[in-house]
């Protein structure tokens, strides 16, 4: 359809195709971002949630919390299912992204799996030591247990996922995931703008933001009504 010369728009969006974690040689903002990993039941809705955050740079799910090597979704072994969020510390602390962790599923009874359990994943001590924070005081203001544990995530500990589990809401889409993937390609799961229409079409973010994304796109109008159909 003659295409071929449209690029992917990443509008006001920093450093979105850069690898993940992002390269310290990246010249565009933010210079430093921080990297979170969460499991709190099945992956998907997670993965929307945070992708639909301002100051969320990037999203991916995966396995992480067990020991076997090489995990998979059918071959999960003793691992749980994570979702992985880069932000820009400027905009975001990681305070906020455990308020929307606790906040977004059932922390104070154990999941029926392992698959589903409530762990964070600290990526150093200083995470482990705000989540412990965060869980008492999460604990004494509710009188709840939570069965949320905090593990140390080793620098080979997380597992990409499969590719038809990432941007899972926006895959599912009709018209909109192909044509997301047709454009950005190996950079699809790594894409701030694919991280956010992947939330936005699971419901999140303002009316206002939305728009704005959508008005900075060059998407065909069979998608962008789509999309427009699902905000
Ligand atoms: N209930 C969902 C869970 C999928 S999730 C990636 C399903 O099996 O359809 O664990």
């Amino acid at each position: 359809m003659g295409r071929t010369d449209r690029t992917p728009v990443e509008p006001a969006l920093r450093d979105s195709d850069a690898p993940f974690p992002s390269s310290e040689s990246a010249s565009t903002s933010p210079n430093e971002t921080r990297t979170a990993t969460f499991g709190m039941g099945c992956f998907w809705g997670p993965d929307a949630r945070f992708g639909a955050l301002e100051g969320v740079v990037r999203t991916r799910v995966g396995y992480a919390g067990g020991t076997e090597p090489e995990p998979s979704y059918y071959a999960l072994g003793d691992h749980t299912e994570v979702v992985q969020v880069e932000y820009d510390p400027d905009e975001l602390s990681y305070d906020d992204l455990l308020d929307v962790f606790w906040a977004n599923h059932r922390w104070a009874s154990s999941a029926p799996k392992r698959q589903y359990r409530s762990v964070v994943l600290a990526h150093d001590d200083e995470q482990f030591e705000t989540v412990r924070r965060r869980r008492g005081a999460l604990e004494e203001r509710t009188g709840q247990s939570a069965a949320t544990e905090i593990e140390s995530l080793a620098d080979d500990g997380f597992t990409l996922a499969e590719d038809y589990h990432q941007k899972y809401e926006l895959r599912s889409t009709p018209v909109v995931g192909d044509e997301l993937e047709a454009l950005y390609g190996d950079t699809f799961v790594d894409s701030t703008v694919v991280a956010r229409l992947n939330g936005f079409v699971a419901g999140h973010g303002a009316t206002d933001r939305r728009e704005t994304l959508l008005a900075e796109l060059d998407l065909e109008p069979t998608v962008i009504s789509e999309l427009r159909r699902r905000f």
